[in-house]
């Protein structure tokens, strides 16, 4: 990196915004929550005005409300489909075909399957990726890591989080999932999974604090380091919740009674709520600090819903959105993404420049991976340019004004060239459009498509390639376009031969 280029973009950016510390950032992830996992409607009629469905109506996240009031949520974002491949995705801004964690990361060695890609990403990452923690690092910002990682295996660079660019690290581990929320069972140590302990939490093992409640109480803590030393921070508060074991945080079990849900479902409810609070404590404990008018907070989940609420193909734990976490459809990869600023004042240097709706719903299709530029460009740090660094997000602030951006595509590619709830597919979404290509390994002369309008059918309940079969052949070869450019890696067949994508898959 040009240090000088680096130094001056600083100068700019500390000039631009008057006397005012770079602001803060809190970037709120939560595990394994897809976008109809909660209180606030993301979903929106034609005309852009929020619907509310039943889903909606069981959860229970009045902080999260209280955060979309305060700033703008997505109505069509985007993560990977399972974890690691999202993260990877967080840290780096580039899609899964480009990074090649394109399947989630087992902690104990390659998580191949019989027709997988040979040479796809399982090491995660490392200490030689550029990554949005140690840009921030560079730039000045102490950078807290608080709770899952699941970025590498064990034994592996990356497996702790301090070897991405995080100055801190509470918690987090190659671990994808805690062995147990509770402080009784020692997070897994004393009872539950214990191959997948959190570790570092010894002090709360044997009491009843929840895991959410101890991640917060952890985070908390290491913001007051924080601004007692004067330095800008960038905060990963990182929940193991809502992952599996759907354990019950009795905390909020009495909202959850009366109802035909299973044990489960009432549990994950339970996880969800417990993550709220913890949003709240955040938003308050910055009130507290004045800290709050200078702190960006990023509400995100890292893939589609897991909720215990149907089969991965169902309308059901995502509905009206078909299907969940790890599948093709859209209740895979569709998740809540909120952006606002803790405190809404115009009197702050940085939200004047960086202005942020309140209450609004952006219906623009929005990425996991346009989070590194985002962040980078709010922070004053600068990634290396290509070739040494291609990002492949967009800047999310034009949407955050309320404006258009012509320079944002209106694309999500999905490649997931391994066996999972969906196997051996990329799909590729195209403005309304969305093509699902299925490789079929076992008979690779024999790929299928589907094609759907979520426009119109925002359910994936129609396959519709037979009535467009040009929007479908566009669409392919724009994917096989961004494949090739990814230099994305693809299933293989029973010979190990890789299996390609074919431009004759509809005739
Ligand atoms: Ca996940």
């Amino acid at each position: 990196m040009d240090r000088k280029l680096l130094t001056l973009g600083l100068a700019l950016a500390g000039t631009a915004a008057g006397a005012q510390e770079r602001p803060n950032i809190v970037l709120f992830l939560v595990d394994d929550m897809g976008v109809m996992d909660t209180s606030v409607p993301f979903l929106t009629d034609g005309k852009g005005n929020p619907v509310r469905y039943p889903l909606n109506n069981w959860y229970r996240t009045p902080q999260m409300e209280r955060l979309a009031n305060q700033g703008v949520r997505f109505s069509q974002f985007y993560a990977q489909g399972v974890s690691s491949p999202s993260r990877a995705s967080l840290l780096t801004g580039q899609d899964a075909a480009r990074h090649r964690v394109t399947n989630w990361i087992r902690s104990e060695g390659n998580n191949r399957d019989d027709y997988g890609p040979y040479d796809w990403n399982w090491e995660g990452l490392g200490a030689d990726d550029v990554t949005l923690p140690r840009l921030l690092r560079e730039a000045g910002y102490r950078t807290i890591h608080v709770g899952k990682g699941h970025f590498a295996p064990f034994g592996h660079s990356g497996e702790d989080p301090r070897d991405l660019g995080f100055e801190i690290n509470v918690a987090g581990s190659s671990i994808g999932e805690p062995g147990s929320y509770l402080g009784e069972n020692g997070y897994g140590l004393l009872r539950g999974t214990r191959s997948r302990a959190v570790p570092g939490l010894e002090k709360y093992h044997g009491t009843d604090t929840f895991l959410t409640e101890a991640l917060t109480l952890e985070a908390l803590a290491q913001v007051d380091s924080a601004v007692a030393a004067k330095e800008p921070f960038f905060l990963y508060l990182s929940h193991y919740a809502v992952h599996n074991p759907f354990e019950i945080d009795k905390r909020f079990i009495a909202h959850y009674q009366d109802t035909t849900y299973s044990q489960a479902a009432r549990g994950y409810a339970t996880l969800i709520e417990g993550m709220d609070k913890s949003l709240g404590d955040v938003m308050d404990h910055l009130e507290q600090l004045g800290i709050a008018e200078n702190t960006l907070i990023v509400f995100l989940g890292d893939n589609g819903s897991d909720a215990p609420l149907g089969g991965s193909h169902d309308i059901g734990s995502s509905a009206p959105l078909r299907g969940k976490k790890g599948s093709e459809f859209e209740g895979g990869t569709r998740v809540p993404c909120i952006i606002a600023w803790a405190r809404p004042d115009n009197r702050n240097a940085w939200q004047r420049k960086y202005p942020v709706l309140q209450g609004a719903i952006s219906r623009e299709i929005g990425t996991i991976m346009d989070i590194f530029p985002t962040l980078t460009l709010l922070s004053g740090a600068q990634a290396p340019l290509p070739p040494a660094h291609t990002e492949d997000g967009y800047l999310l602030w034009s949407f955050l004004r309320g404006d258009k951006n012509p320079w944002h595509e209106d694309t999500f590619l999905n490649h997931f060239p391994h066996q999972h709830r969906g196997s051996y597919f990329t799909s590729w979404r195209h403005g309304p459009w969305k093509l699902i290509y299925y490789y079929n390994p076992d008979h690779p002369d024999y790929p299928q498509c589907t094609l759907f309008n979520l426009e119109e059918d925002p359910s994936e309940t129609h396959d519709i390639l037979r009535q467009h079969p040009r929007t479908a052949r566009r669409l392919l070869r724009e994917m096989i376009d961004r494949l090739r450019r990814d230099n994305a890696t693809y299933p293989v067949d029973f010979e190990g031969k890789p299996v390609l994508p074919r431009e004759d898959a509809i005739r």
